[in-house]
Order: structure tokens, then C-alpha cells, then sequence
């Protein structure tokens, strides 16, 4: 099994056994991703989501799937795009990292996550693609936890510049190739 991939799909409809959202700080819901994963997994992910009482940007916080297919959300929210210059890589970077321990705390395998930031929160996806995809190989680098990570992108263009990103840094990745 390759420890990594990218795909173009739907993550509410991901066999993974964890699905990371890209929420806000109050975990209340949105559109988005988050919205469409409030949608899947029912009222009960409300929820749950109300005990936490929100969650600081770049950190991440567990509840279960309820009627999805994935066991578990993690809910991180990720910065929103301000130009670059107000620590919006190192927030970006922080979120993915924190979702991956949180994952791998829980003994998750596998776990799937959209791009986080790149939608409502106008982060662009060339510059979010380089933080996303060396925060997850950083990680997978020095973890055995999760044993497979996936970028689920909603459409084939993310994806292509995904994959771009990917064979910019990391194509001589022989362990982790796509
Ligand atoms: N599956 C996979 N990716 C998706 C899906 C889906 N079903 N739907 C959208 N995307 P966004 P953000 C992609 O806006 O930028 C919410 O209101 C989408 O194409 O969902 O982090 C929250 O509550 C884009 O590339 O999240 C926050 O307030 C990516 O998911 C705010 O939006 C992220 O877009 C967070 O904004």
C-alpha cells in the first residue's frame, strides 16, 4: 500500500477511517467541506461538536463519523488567507500536523483530508499544495501512525496542481510514491 495519494473525489463519501474537516473556530459548521460534511454524517455531529467548545486555528479536535462511512472527523480550522505575511504557512502546516497526531494518538490508519483553507478561506492552492503536502511527508516520515494518508480534492484541476506540487518535491519519493 502506498502511503500516500492524491485523488480527486467527494470526502464525504471516503472509506478512510478518519476524515479531516476544514471547519472554523467554533465548529459550529459552514459551507464548504464543512457543510457537506455536517450534512453526511447527520445531526449528532453537532452535536458532539458543541462539547468541544471550538478549537484555536491550526489545532485539531476528534469526534466520531455518526452516518458516515469514516469512524472518526478531525476538526482542524485552518488560517484564512490574508497575503501570506501573518504566519498563514506555519498555521496551514500546524493544522495538518496536529490532525496526524491527533490520528495517529487515536491508533487511526488511515485518514483523509481535503485542502484545507483553499475554498472559503482564499488561501492559493499552489503555495497551500507546498505546505499541505510537506507537513503530511514530514509526519509520515517519523510516524508508523497513520499508515496511509490521502488529499481527496474536490476537483481534477486542485488535483493536478497537487500533483504538480508533488512531483516538484517529491518524486524521488520511492516509499510514498502516487
Ligand atoms: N470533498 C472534498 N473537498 C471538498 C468538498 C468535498 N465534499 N467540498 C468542498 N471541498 P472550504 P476553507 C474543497 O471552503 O477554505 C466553511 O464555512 C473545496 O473545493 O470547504 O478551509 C468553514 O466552516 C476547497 O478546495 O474550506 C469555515 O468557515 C477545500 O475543500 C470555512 O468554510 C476547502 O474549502 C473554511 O474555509
Amino acid at each position: 500500500m502506498n502511503r500516500f495519494e492524491i485523488l480527486v473525489g467527494d470526502i464525504t463519501q471516503s472509506d478512510a477511517e478518519a476524515i479531516v474537516n476544514a471547519a472554523n473556530t467554533s465548529l459550529l459548521g459552514g459551507s464548504g467541506v464543512d457543510g457537506a460534511i455536517h450534512r453526511a454524517a447527520g445531526p449528532e455531529l453537532l452535536e458532539a461538536c458543541r462539547a468541544l467548545h471550538g478549537c484555536e486555528t491550526g489545532k485539531a479536535k476528534l469526534t466520531p463519523g455518526f452516518r458516515l462511512a469514516a469512524h472518526y472527523v478531525i476538526h482542524t480550522p485552518g488560517p484564512i488567507w490574508q497575503g501570506g505575511g501573518m504566519g498563514e504557512p506555519a498555521l496551514l502546516a500546524s493544522c495538518y500536523k496536529s490532525a496526524l497526531e491527533v490520528a495517529a494518538v487515536h491508533g487511526i490508519r488511515t485518514v483523509d483530508f481535503p485542502s484545507i483553507s483553499t475554498g472559503v478561506y482564499g488561501y492559493p492552492l499552489p503555495q497551500a499544495s507546498t505546505v499541505a503536502l510537506k507537513a503530511i511527508m514530514d509526519f509520515l516520515r517519523s510516524h508508523d501512525l497513520p499508515q496511509r494518508v490521502r488529499m481527496v480534492c474536490h476537483t481534477e484541476q486542485a488535483a493536478a496542481i497537487y500533483r504538480q506540487t508533488w512531483n516538484l518535491w517529491y518524486a524521488e519519493d520511492k516509499d510514498m510514491r502516487l
